[in-house]
């Protein structure tokens, strides 16, 4: 029998290789578990500090206390957390994102929606979701003649240190690559991904992906950011406001343009 690959455990990635985003770019191993799992998980993407700065604020917003259902495990939707901290505008065009868009999608690229995750400690959430099969031009991944393509890709900031056991994201890897519909008892395919605090995990919305019931002492929060090819939307509605939008950077701005062709601005 084959030995595992050090650092490789199930349903986690720590090695020193993929751990932090090279200054130059993705790693070719980055990239090459990327393309094959579907997902990517990167460590210490934010500092403590940061990690407390974004959870203050979100604490600051007198959120209802989550419960099992879906509407109040989810917050921040229309791009009201850009209001809260400029931190959380920080994280649209943060380094290491910018780095995994140049490989996946490119620089015509917008954010398409964001929103919070609050679960608290004993609920369960979303089941199991994501359409690599049949295709859907709104949440597609690509790999073709060296080249990553994705229709949506979610970049998922935790703010809560979550642990093996303790549940939180959930995937099939390899699934975003399936030819065949997802058949019944799928389930058991899932893997947890944990996600430590600061940490970064980039998934592309074709895997199939679910909420494991969360176990962790603390409520689990995460900010989702989810970015689509500039001419595409997933989202009918813009990712914040136009009056958010015009207090950003020049280059940030450009994330929120509406979905087009002709006249898209390159953000990179
Ligand atoms: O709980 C998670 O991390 C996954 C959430 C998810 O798939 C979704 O919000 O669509």
């Amino acid at each position: 029998m084959l030995a595992s690959p050090p650092g490789r455990q199930p349903g986690g990635i720590r090695g020193p290789n993929l751990v932090a985003v090279p200054a130059e770019g993705l790693s070719p191993l980055q990239r090459y578990t990327l393309d094959v799992d579907g997902y990517l998980l990167l460590e210490r993407a934010l500092d403590r500090r940061s990690v407390q700065r974004l959870r203050r604020a979100i604490g600051d917003q007198g959120l209802p206390r989550p419960d099992a259902s879906l509407e109040r495990q989810r917050f921040g939707q229309g791009g009201r957390m850009f209001t809260w901290d400029p931190a959380f505008g920080d994280l649209v065009d943060h380094p290491w994102v910018l780095a995994v868009l140049a490989e996946v999608i490119g620089p015509h690229v917008r954010l398409d929606h964001a929103y919070g995750i609050i679960m608290a400690p004993g609920t369960a959430g979303l089941g199991l979701h994501g359409p690599a099969e049949p295709f859907d031009p709104g949440q597609y991944w690509l790999s073709r003649q060296g080249e990553l393509r994705s229709g949506l890709l979610a970049f998922a900031w935790s703010l809560t240190d979550g642990r093996p056991g303790q549940g939180g994201f959930g995937c099939i890897p390899g699934s975003h690559k399936a030819c065949l519909a997802r058949p019944p008892g799928a389930e058991s395919l899932v893997v947890e991904v944990p996600q430590p605090a600061g940490s970064l995990l980039v998934f592309t919305e074709a895997l199939a992906h679910c909420t494991l019931p969360w176990r962790g002492a603390e409520d689990r929060l995460v900010i989702m950011l989810e970015y689509s090819p500039g001419s595409s939307a997933w989202d009918p509605a813009p990712a914040a406001p136009a009056d958010v939008v015009a207090s950003m950077a020049e280059r940030r701005r450009r994330f929120f343009q509406p979905p087009s062709v002709g006249g898209h601005q390159p953000v990179f």
